[in-house]
C-alpha cells in the first residue's frame, strides 16, 4: 500500500545526528589517543553484535557488553546472531593483531554512523574497549530522530593502552568479613575502571578467612572473629572459586594474600603451635599490631605452610601469590629473613610468584619475587638494587583507609588526610627517588578494614579515591591532569547511583 511505501521511504531518509565531540566525554581512565568526528552511531533495538568466534574470550566480551548495554538501556541486543543483521547497525570486537601499540591489554576503537568497531589483540583489551564504550553511552535515549529510540554514540577513534600492566585494589577481609556478593560488586567497578587486579587480604590477627581443608580449624575457628568483636566468616573453597572465576570474567586477577610470620594470631588460636611469640594465644579483636609471629625455627610450621601454599595455589589461576611480611616487630631480624626465604621456595615449588610488603626485601628471595612498597623508602630502594620488581602502595597517597579529612566517618590518619585531589595528584613513576619505571611493576591502592564493617562504609572510602587510581595506573602522565579528571569525575554520578554505589561526596567535586 501507499502507507507502506511512505513509512520505508521515511527510513531511508538519512538522519541529521546533532553535532557530538568524542574528546569531551567523562571517560575514565583518560585514552591514550582520542580523536572526534562529530557524528553519532545510533544505538538502537536493531544494532546486533558480532565477535571474532575462534579466538579465545572474544565472544564471551560480546556477551558481557549484551548484558551491560540491556542493564543501561533496555535494548536487548543480538550477539553473532545473523539473522536479520543485514542493513543493521553493527558493534564488531575484532581480534587484530596489527594494533600501534605492543601490549596485550590495547585496543582501538573506531565509530561510525554506520558501526562501531573495536580492535584488540586479546578479549582483555576488547574487554577494556568495551567499557570505553560503556561509558560514552549517554543516559538517556533520544526518541525524535528515528522511529526507534535512540542511544547517541559519538563518531571518532579512540586508540588506548595501559601505562602499567599491574593496576589493583586490595580488600582487607579480615579485620572485617565481607561476602562473595559485596567483593563482586567491587569487582564490577574495578572493571568498569580497567582495573586489572584485586589483592584479598585473607588472613591477619583478628581472623582467617579462606577454607583450607587440611587445616579446617583455621575457618572453623580462626575464622569467627573480626575488629570489634562481630561474627567473622570465611570463604569456603567453592565460594573462593566462584569469586576468582567472577574476576576472570572481568580480565581481573585475584592475588591471594596469606599475611605472615606476623599478622597470624588468629592462626595460631586455631593450631598453638604455629605460635613464636611465647605467649598465650587469646581471640584478638583490636586494632594493634605487630604483636603475633609464627614460630620460624619449627620444621612443623613450614609443613603447615606447604599446605596452606599448595591449596591456595591450586585455586589460584593468577601467578602471583602474597605472603605479606609486613610489621612482624616480635620476629628477630634473623628468623624473619630465615622464615621469608623459606617461604619463597615454597611458593616458587607450586610454580607461583612471591609478593611481599616492602619489609621482605632483606631476604635471600627468587629474582623474580616482588615488593609492595607501603612506607619504607629504604626498602623499595634496595628491592630495586636486587632487581626486585616494586608495586606501589604509598600510604601517603593511595590508601584508601586513611580519612579524607578530620570530619571523615571512617578511615584511619596515621599516614595522613587524604583528599580526593591529593589521592590524585602525584606521579607514580617518579614518587620514589631513585625508582624508576622499569623497577615497578604497577600500582596498587589498598583498603585496610579496621573501620569499616559493610559495604556502604567501604564504598564511602573507596570511592571515589579508587577510581583516581585507576587513572594513574592506566593513563601516561602527559594524558592525566587534575582539571580534566575532575570533571570527568563529577560526571560519573549516572553510573554510581544506578549501582548504588555510597562515595563520599567531596566537596571538591562539582558534582553533576
Ligand atoms: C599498616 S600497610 C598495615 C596494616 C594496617 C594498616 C592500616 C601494611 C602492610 N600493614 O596491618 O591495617 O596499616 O592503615
Amino acid at each position: 500500500s501507499i502507507f507502506a511505501f511512505t513509512s520505508c521511504l521515511e527510513q531511508e531518509k538519512p538522519i541529521n545526528f546533532p553535532k557530538t565531540d568524542l574528546t569531551t566525554e567523562a571517560m575514565i581512565p583518560m585514552p591514550s589517543e582520542v580523536i572526534a568526528t562529530n557524528s553519532a552511531f545510533g544505538l538502537d533495538e536493531n544494532t546486533h553484535i558480532f565477535t571474532s568466534t575462534t579466538a579465545t574470550g572474544f565472544p564471551e566480551v560480546g556477551e558481557f557488553l549484551a548484558e551491560k548495554i540491556k542493564w543501561q538501556t533496555t535494548l536487548n541486543l543480538p550477539v553473532n546472531n545473523s539473522e536479520k543483521a543485514t542493513g543493521s547497525r553493527v558493534i564488531y570486537i575484532n581480534h587484530a593483531d596489527d594494533l600501534a601499540f605492543t601490549t596485550p591489554e590495547a585496543y582501538q576503537l573506531n565509530i561510525t554512523q554506520d558501526s562501531i568497531t573495536i580492535n584488540a589483540k586479546s578479549a582483555q583489551g576488547a574487554f577494556w574497549g568495551v567499557q570505553t564504550i560503556r561509558q560514552i553511552i549517554p543516559q538517556t535515549s533520544n526518541d525524535t530522530l528515528a522511529k526507534t529510540k535512540m542511544w547517541l554514540i559519538p563518531t571518532g577513534q579512540v586508540s588506548d593502552a595501559p601505562n602499567f600492566g599491574f593496576r589493583g585494589s586490595m580488600l582487607d577481609v579480615s579485620r572485617h568479613f565481607f561476602s562473595v556478593s559485596d567483593v563482586k560488586k567491587y569487582i564490577d567497578i574495578l572493571a568498569y575502571y580497567k582495573v586489572n587486579i584485586l589483592h584479598l587480604h585473607l588472613s591477619d590477627d583478628q581472623g582467617w578467612r579462606i577454607e583450607i581443608k587440611s587445616w579446617p580449624k583455621l575457618t572453623e575457628v580462626g575464622g569467627r572473629s573480626e575488629v570489634g568483636g562481630g561474627e567473622g566468616g570465611f570463604y569456603t573453597q567453592e565460594e573462593y572459586k566462584d569469586l576468582v572465576a567472577y574476576a576472570a570474567k572481568h580480565h581481573i586477577t585475584i592475588i591471594p594474600e596469606i599475611d605472615m610470620p606476623g599478622h597470624t594470631n588468629a592462626a595460631s588460636l586455631a593450631y598453638p603451635f604455629l605460635n613464636g611469640n611465647g605467649k598465650k594465644v587469646k581471640p584478638y579483636t583490636g586494632i594493634d599490631v605487630g604483636f603475633s609471629t609464627f614460630d620460624t625455627r619449627k620444621e612443623s610450621v613450614y609443613d603447615f605452610i606447604d599446605d596452606v601454599i599448595r591449596e591456595i595455589s591450586e585455586m589460584t589461576p593468577g601467578p602471583y601469590i602474597h605472603i605479606g611480611g609486613d610489621e612482624s616487630h616480635v620476629t628477630k631480624k634473623k628468623d624473619f629473613n630465615y622464615f621469608i626465604a623459606r617461604v619463597d621456595k615454597i611458593v616458587s615449588k607450586y610454580g607461583k610468584q612471591m609478593i611481599g610488603w616492602d619489609e621482605i626485601v632483606h631476604a635471600d628471595v627468587n629474582p623474580s619475587t616482588i615488593a609492595q612498597f607501603w612506607s619504607n623508602e629504604k626498602n623499595a630502594l634496595a628491592g630495586a638494587e636486587k632487581g626486585l620488581k616494586i608495586i606501589l602502595s604509598p600510604g601517603k597517597k593511595a590508601y584508601l583507609d586513611m580519612k579524607y579529612d578530620e570530619d571523615s566517618k571512617f578511615g584511619l590518619k596515621w599516614a595522613g588526610l587524604i583528599p580526593v585531589d591529593t589521592a590524585y595528584n602525584w606521579s607514580p613513576e617518579t614518587y620514589l627517588e631513585g625508582i624508576t619505571k622499569e623497577n615497578i611493576l604497577g600500582l596498587e591502592a589498598p583498603l585496610w578494614s579496621e573501620t569499616i564493617s559493610n559495604m556502604e562504609e567501604l564504598e564511602y572510602l573507596a570511592f571515589p579515591r579508587m577510581i583516581g587510581y585507576a587513572e594513574l595506573g592506566w593513563s601516561t602522565e602527559e594524558n592525566r591532569n587534575w582539571d580534566s579528571y575532575k570533571e570527568r569525575l563529577a560526571k560519573q554520578t549516572p553510573y554510581l547511583d544506578k549501582m548504588n554505589v555510597k562515595y563520599y561526596p567531596s566537596e571538591r567535586i562539582d558534582w553533576k
